[in-house]
């Protein structure tokens, strides 16, 4: 078992998707080990994002992150890190094969709904960025 970090974007939260994103990433077995909503400042944005700055769309990306409520989710599953990303599809939601969630309902390369951790090192990062405290050992509890 490993975990990863998911965020269900503004475009995600806004469009009402949340109970059809979560049912899906179950279906593939995931479980939700911790979740929060999350409306990012610019802080936390650009703290997250901060391998993209110098990136032609980090402004925008910004704007986009920061207008609206995020759900990000701790999950865990067999092979996590790499099944989540096969499982969101693509950057490109024209690129992304059928049936991943990016090709079904992401609208743009960055009005695309979901992010997930593209390493195993940095699903630790990224975990540790938005979870820094005891609530994710609940088992040692
Ligand atoms: P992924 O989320 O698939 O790992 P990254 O890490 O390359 O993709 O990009 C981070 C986020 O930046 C994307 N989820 C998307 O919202 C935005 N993004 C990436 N590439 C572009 C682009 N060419 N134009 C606009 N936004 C982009």
């Amino acid at each position: 078992m490993n975990r990863t970090l998911a965020i269900l974007k503004p475009d995600g939260t806004g469009r009402k998707l949340i109970g059809d994103v979560i049912s899906h990433l179950e279906k593939e077995g995931f479980e939700i080990i911790c979740a929060k909503m999350v409306f990012m400042n610019r802080k936390i944005a650009e703290g997250f994002y901060a391998v993209h700055k110098e990136r032609g769309f980090f402004n925008n990306l910004m704007d986009f992150m920061t207008s609206g409520r995020s759900l990000v989710m701790v999950l865990e599953r067999e092979d996590a890190v790499n099944k989540l990303r096969e499982v969101i599809g693509a950057t490109d939601p024209e690129e992304a094969e059928e049936g991943t969630i990016r090709k079904k309902y992401a609208e743009s390369k960055q009005n695309n709904i979901i992010h997930a951790s593209d390493s195993e090192e940095n699903a630790e990062k990224e975990i540790k960025f938005f979870f820094p405290c005891k609530e994710l050992i609940e088992n040692e509890m």
